[in-house]
């Protein structure tokens, strides 16, 4: 029987215009691998290019919060030093006017006569990747909720979306089911990885249409 849970199915969106980064926590490795491989998975296949994802790593799920808001604001600071916009678009202006650039200006626009460079513009989405595994103390109750909170106000406050890929589990088996990488049985669980980079793409490309 199919299942009742998960996002649904949704149209597919082109990311390969988004530049989305991915903070993760070290904790509890093994599954956090196989979830950032489905979340670039999920990326790569709606079309984001490699160079416009931006992977950071933080020591544990405590630390998302404070890395995700440096990782935004430090991605606006360095669009606007760049002056992204203002030369994409006078050079779009220009080529459509049939005047010669300065090899100034096309050198630093891959539109024009240049391969694919990565993106300087302000992140379109964030990934917070984390896993709280429960333990014997109130450790988990209070990271999980600091850290759910936190990313909420991030993304409200910057008016950027940040896709929750925080699991919060009782069992080391719910984790790898979640990874898709359960042990034994035939079924190994399912990647959420996946969902969340989907995610980040339908939300960076509607936040784009919603600006
Ligand atoms: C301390 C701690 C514990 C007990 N468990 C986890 C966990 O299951 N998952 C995780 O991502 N991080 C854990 N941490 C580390 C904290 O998130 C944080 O890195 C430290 O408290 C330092 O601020």
């Amino acid at each position: 029987m199919a299942s009742l849970k998960g996002p649904g199915k949704a149209k597919s969106y082109d990311g390969s215009g988004l530049r989305i980064g991915i903070v993760h926590a070290r904790w509890n490795t093994t599954i956090i691998d196989a979830l950032l491989s489905g979340t670039t998975k999920a990326l790569a296949d709606a079309g984001v290019k490699e160079e416009n994802i931006i992977v950071q790593s933080v020591p544990g799920s405590y630390e998302l919060p404070f890395a995700v808001q440096r990782m935004y604001s430090s991605s606006q600071i360095q669009s606007s030093s760049s002056g992204v916009g203002l030369v994409s678009a006078a050079t779009d202006l220009l080529s459509s006017s049939n005047i010669d650039l300065p090899s100034t200006l096309t050198a630093s626009t891959p539109s024009i006569n240049q391969p694919a460079a990565a993106s300087t513009a302000p992140f379109d989405a964030i990934i917070a990747i984390g896993v709280l595994i429960k333990g014997e103390t109130m450790h988990f109750e209070y990271i999980a909720e600091a850290v759910s909170h936190g990313l909420m106000r991030i993304q409200l406050d910057a008016g950027v979306p940040v896709i929750f890929g925080l699991l919060t589990v009782l069992t080391e088996e719910q984790g790898l089911a979640r990874a898709g990488i359960a042990g034994e049985s035939k079924d190994k669980g399912h990647n959420h990885g996946s969902d969340w980079g989907a995610a980040a793409v339908e939300l960076g490309v509607k936040r784009r249409g919603w600006a």
